[in-house]
């Protein structure tokens, strides 16, 4: 803990600095290839020279396979329920925040439950917030006393989650850590703790190794914090890092502590060297209708991740949960672009999912549970996007996931010539297919398809 630090902006729960900072940079991992310039042309060739820096081929097959994720945003923030940027927009000084940390108690979480949900939706993998910006551990960290196992919950629900993802066999579990630390003195108040940029990165590299070490094999790194482009003015001069986040050492220290986990870092451009990766928030990839988004593709294999409603943290007053419908539609289109789907959570203060989206993630689990073969396992599809559908294909099986029905038949461009039959996946039943030219048309009465998302198969 700093000495003499101003208490009306600083922490009381300190975050330990042990020395180790320089052992964590300098350890031994092989170089990784040179930084690339902003403006270099790069490809997924460039990134795959360097074995240390990047996952397994089995952890990047596995990664593409899966396609769908729960995404947790979980934190001392579900107390006020105002979403988990709270600290920030509602100008909470420090001391104040902290007091949550008294009241955290979620006496109704169980493990075993959201990862029964997770499964039940037909999700594969789950990404929790070990910390987000408010700088606050969810797990038991040996280098923070600000942690949850200082609360009166007094448990280690990231433990307790690894175990129930490993009770199962079918699940992996994945790590947020966020860059931009709101809480720590040597990211924060540098000048008033006399701490230095160095224990910042100690801290950080440290928590990433305690996370890659103790809870067994993960599915995925997942950073966040670091955007080159945000806007900063007085009331946010604080997220500006102190120097660099030390990325090659960074990554090279998770490939080399679990080789098969895929490392995303969500800084809205383009990807760096060590980087597995590409991501999307709240986007398909190449819409940017959320501004922050690049455009381009960098031949990486993808992730889009977005909210269940409008909020990643829990927020009581939001209402505007998507519909089913809705969520197929994003696994889809998302799949249809070769891109994983993250959808995300915001559980309660009392560590409860809310019910409405366990309900909503169980309908897609049960369309998912008759279409799944259309998903899993598949790359983003050749057969050309219509208004009413795009497609994904697993070898010589193409699936076309009709999302709005506008006529009943379905012309379509880009089929290829090996073709010769079409049927529903859900019951196999036939569909009559002919050639037009260029196009193909299968006839698809509307009094056949299923209001989510149907899928017919061309083979
Ligand atoms: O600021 C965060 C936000 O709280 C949330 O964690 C999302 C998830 O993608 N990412 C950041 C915004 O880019």
């Amino acid at each position: 803990m700093p000495a003499a630090v101003p208490q009306n902006t600083i922490c009381k729960f300190g975050a330990s600095t042990s020395g180790r900072t320089s052992a964590i940079l300098n350890s031994s991992f092989r170089q990784p290839p040179t930084h690339l310039d902003d403006n270099q042309d790069i490809n997924a060739e460039h990134f795959r020279k360097d074995l240390s820096m990047q996952a397994s081929e089995r952890g990047l097959k596995w990664f593409q396979d899966v396609r769908f994720g729960m995404f947790i945003h979980w934190g001392l923030y579900a107390i006020l329920g105002i979403e988990e940027w709270v600290m920030h927009t509602r100008r909470i000084p420090v001391p104040e925040y902290e007091m949550l940390v008294g009241q955290f108690n979620p006496t109704k979480f169980n493990a075993d439950e959201w990862v029964s949900i997770a499964a039940d939706a037909g999700q594969k993998y789950m990404v929790i917030t070990s910390r987000h910006h408010d700088g606050f551990s969810m797990y038991d960290t040996a280098l923070s006393e600000y942690k949850v196992t200082n609360t009166p919950f007094g448990r280690d629900p990231i433990r307790e989650l690894a175990d129930a993802v490993a009770r199962r066999g079918d699940i992996k579990l994945g790590f947020y850590s966020s860059l931009l630390d709101w809480h720590h003195p040597a990211y924060r108040f540098r000048q008033e703790s006399g701490l230095a940029w160095s224990d910042y990165l100690e801290f950080l590299h440290g928590q990433v190794r305690e996370l890659c070490t103790n809870y067994g094999e993960i599915a995925c790194m997942w950073f966040d914090g670091d955007w080159p482009h945000h806007k900063l003015d007085e009331s946010n001069m604080h997220f500006l890092p102190g120097g660099s986040f030390e990325y090659e050492q960074l990554y090279g220290m998770i490939h080399t502590l679990q080789p098969d986990a895929v490392v995303i870092n969500n800084r809205h451009e383009a990807p760096l060297p060590g980087e597995d990766i590409q991501g999307f928030e709240q986007d398909l990839p190449g819409m940017n209708t959320a501004g922050f988004n690049t455009t381009q593709s960098y031949g990486l294999p993808v992730e889009v991740c977005t909210t269940i409603n409008d909020h990643w943290g829990y927020s009581s007053a939001d209402r505007n949960t998507k519909l089913p419908r809705r969520l197929v539609e994003l696994l889809a289109r998302s799949a249809s672009v070769g891109a994983n789907y993250l959808l995300n959570v915001g559980p309660t203060a009392e560590g409860q999912i809310v019910p409405l989206h366990a309900a909503r993630l169980r309908s897609v689990g049960a369309w998912l549970r008759v279409n799944g073969e259309s998903i899993y396992g598949t790359r983003a599809g050749v057969i050309a996007p219509t208004a009413a559908s795009v497609s994904t294909h697993a070898g010589s099986m193409h699936y076309v996931h009709v999302l709005n029905p506008i006529s009943d038949e379905l012309v379509l461009t880009g089929v290829p010539e090996t073709v010769s039959s079409a049927r529903l996946l859900r019951d196999d039943t036939p569909l009559e297919l002919y050639r037009r030219g260029a196009e193909t048309v299968v006839a698809l009465p509307f009094e056949l398809c299923d209001p989510l998302d149907t899928v017919v198969v061309l083979a």
